[in-house]
């Protein structure tokens, strides 16, 4: 057992994945066989998150008149401090709580995990990392992912799932400003936009921020 060693396994869920997800990313439904490899693996704890919104959430393009999905930004304030802000993409509505859309894909072998964590559920804010919303001073809406990382003694995190460039990222980038030492899996995530340009940038923002970007042949996951 990896005693101290944490898997998180991010929104792998019908929504994002072809061929009928909303918000479907390209070869979503393809990193199945590695993630499933990740599961027996002997991590302390095993954690699935799943983007889990209400039907009017803050993020759906259909909340805001005139707004174009995946084009329109918007900017969200804290519910709890007009002084933090965060402007961000909208999208279709996504992962509804109670629809199909929001369930975790039929091939992942989701029976392997310790905890299925549910973010986003929170109309008025936006949640990418699964730690919770960006907003901070004071903590909205947060997951309790990182209580359930801090009970288990974690110390290290490795980050996979869906979509690369946003919910994996902001995780891990949480992660590692919390302290974890962190690492994505890049071979086991997909990415909204895959276009070279936008993976760069974003696995540039990981790395600025303590991230390493690895993959699954990496040493790191043989740990002798
Ligand atoms: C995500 C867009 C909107 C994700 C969630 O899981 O990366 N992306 N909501
Ligand atoms: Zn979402």
């Amino acid at each position: 057992m990896w005693s101290k060693v944490a898997l998180a396994v991010i929104d792998f869920q019908e929504d994002f994945c072809p061929p009928n997800g909303s918000l479907a990313v390209n070869d979503g439904r393809s990193i199945a066989p590695a993630i499933n490899h990740l599961l027996s693996l002997p991590f302390a704890l095993k954690v699935a998150t799943r983007d889990y919104h209400p039907v009017d959430h803050i993020s759906f393009a259909t909340q805001h008149p005139g707004a174009q999905p995946f084009v329109s930004q918007h900017t969200i304030t804290s519910p709890e401090n007009k002084d933090e802000t965060q402007t961000t993409t909208l999208w279709p509505p996504h992962c509804v709580q109670r629809t199909k859309g929001a369930d975790l894909i039929q091939e992942f072998e989701s029976s392997k995990v310790d905890l299925i964590l549910d973010k986003g559920q929170d109309k008025r804010v936006e949640s990418y990392s699964a730690f919770g919303p960006p907003f901070r001073k004071p903590p909205v809406a947060m997951s309790g992912f990182g209580t359930k990382l801090k009970d288990a003694g974690v110390t290290k995190l490795f980050v996979v799932g869906l979509a690369f460039d946003f919910c994996v990222k902001h995780t891990a980038i949480d992660a590692a400003r919390e302290g974890y030492e962190t690492y994505v899996i890049e071979d086991a995530t997909k990415a909204v936009d895959q276009s070279e340009n936008a993976l760069a940038a974003s696995r540039a923002e990981m790395e600025q921020a303590g991230v390493k970007i690895i993959h699954l042949d990496s040493d790191e996951l043989t740990m002798n």
